[in-house]
């Protein structure tokens, strides 16, 4: 089988023509949909048939550059923002999401804003883009893997779009959930690819969080619109928290009562936390977050080792937010 696909990619057809072809050729391959019913080594396969799918080009966006969120650190170059990602929908290698995300469709999309609110609303891209002031917002992302990245983002304030849906007096969570389409994303329904995560992800933050000036939704990065591997159209930004909170390809933020489950809490919550605030004094059960490499030019093992930041250096805007939480038991 494995051979078949192989032959098929090498003989047949171009790398441009696979991506264009991708639905006759899982006919050819007779298979119903993308991978179903075959062991996980030979769905990688056909995945990988898709890799030279064209890089998606994004559209350059206008946008606003409030002085308080630009920054002179130095940026992460565009290509490893694009090319080392975690995207567990699209494989759990760096890699994997730049390679295998290329064709996921991210226009028309919408995100409904539900549950305690007064004004329930659904938010096409336009909506999003033309409703609200699109920034641009320099800001350090922690990963809770001990790395980081510096990017310039475009997109709005969560805090914003929360207001316009007006909450009600209920409403103390806010939950957000990425699109669920197991055909697009292939980690959705194999269990290999996707890291075993119970799908669709899921994340939330407490409405004071995610009312925070710095709570934003990335809809662009360097300018252009947000490639798929970065979480298009639209993903969360807190950049005080581990780089797991930032939810990508959001369709649904809906504000609660209750707290909601989060994906990564779910899955192991000895070690990873709702509230999950970057912190260099609380580590991680299986390594320390004392200090991270941050990624530049060069490869990960060449990345620079600098210390962590309690709230990723942001304390100033969000410390007041924990000042009676008992931050080694609420990580
Ligand atoms: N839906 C979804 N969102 C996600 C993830 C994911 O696997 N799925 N990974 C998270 C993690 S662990 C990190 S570090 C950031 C990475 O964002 P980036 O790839 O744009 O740097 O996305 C977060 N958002
Ligand atoms: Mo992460």
């Amino acid at each position: 089988m494995a051979n078949k696909i192989w032959h098929l990619k090498d003989n047949q057809v171009t790398p441009e023509s696979v991506f264009k072809d991708r639905r006759n050729i899982i006919k050819a391959l007779g298979l119903t949909s993308i991978g179903v019913g075959l062991p996980s080594q030979v769905q990688a396969g056909i995945f990988d048939l898709f890799k030279s799918a064209p890089e998606f080009q994004g559209k350059p966006m206008n946008f606003k550059q409030p002085p308080q969120f630009q920054s002179k650190e130095l940026l992460t170059p565009y290509n490893k923002v694009t090319q080392h990602n975690n995207f567990y929908e699209f494989g759990t290698d760096k890699a994997d999401p730049h390679q295998r995300a290329q064709s996921l469709r991210v226009d028309p999309w919408s995100v409904s804003i539900s549950g305690e609110v007064d004004n329930p609303l659904t938010l096409d891209l336009d909506d999003l883009r033309n409703q609200f002031e699109v920034q641009q917002r320099i800001y350090r992302l922690r990963c809770v893997e001990a790395w980081s990245m510096v990017i310039p983002w475009v997109g709005i304030s969560l805090a914003d779009v929360i207001k316009k849906a007006q909450p009600n007096s209920k409403a103390k969570y806010v939950a957000f959930e990425t699109l669920f389409d197991p055909q697009q994303m292939p980690g959705q329904s194999n269990r290999r690819l996707g890291g075993g995560i119970e799908y669709p992800y899921v994340e939330g933050l407490t409405i004071e969080e995610a009312t925070n000036e710095l709570s934003f939704l990335a809809l662009g990065l360097y300018g252009k619109t947000l490639p798929p591997q970065n979480g298009a159209p639209v993903r969360l930004v807190v950049p005080w928290k581990y780089g797991f909170k930032s939810i990508k390809s959001i369709v649904s933020i809906r504000l609660m009562e209750q707290r909601p489950p989060t994906t990564w809490n779910r899955l192991a919550p000895h070690e990873y936390g709702f509230y999950a605030n970057v912190n260099p004094e609380v580590d991680h059960p299986r390594w320390s977050q004392a200090t991270e490499r941050r990624i530049g030019e060069g490869g990960l093992l060449s990345a620079k080792r600098i210390p962590t930041e309690m709230y990723n250096g942001y304390g100033e805007q969000v410390a007041h937010l924990y000042r009676n939480l008992d931050l080694k038991r609420n990580y």
